[in-house]
């Protein structure tokens, strides 16, 4: 039982970890996605899709929805061609 309970502690324990690092991955992805972005053509329909999905990230990011955040910000990333 004793060693049961230490195996859930860890397991709770990598996860609550798990979250907390894709917390903060969102920021870093998204400023990285917008600093390219700001170094391309803003007239240009790919940018302008990449800067909403920042967006999009950005507001997930905010309800606390980190893994679709990180989803969508590394979507942009790979629409703008930056490369992680
Ligand atoms: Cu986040």
């Amino acid at each position: 039982m004793k060693t049961l309970m230490a195996v859930t502690a860890i397991v709770v324990g990598l996860t609550f970890m798990a979250g907390t690092a894709t917390a903060a991955m969102c920021p870093t992805l998204i400023k990285q996605g917008r600093d390219a972005a700001a170094k391309m053509d803003m007239q240009s329909d790919k940018v302008k899709q990449a800067v909403s999905m920042l967006d999009h990230a950005e507001a997930l990011h905010k309800e606390g929805k980190h893994a679709d955040s990180v989803k969508e910000a590394n979507g942009a990333l790979e629409m703008l061609g930056v490369k992680k």
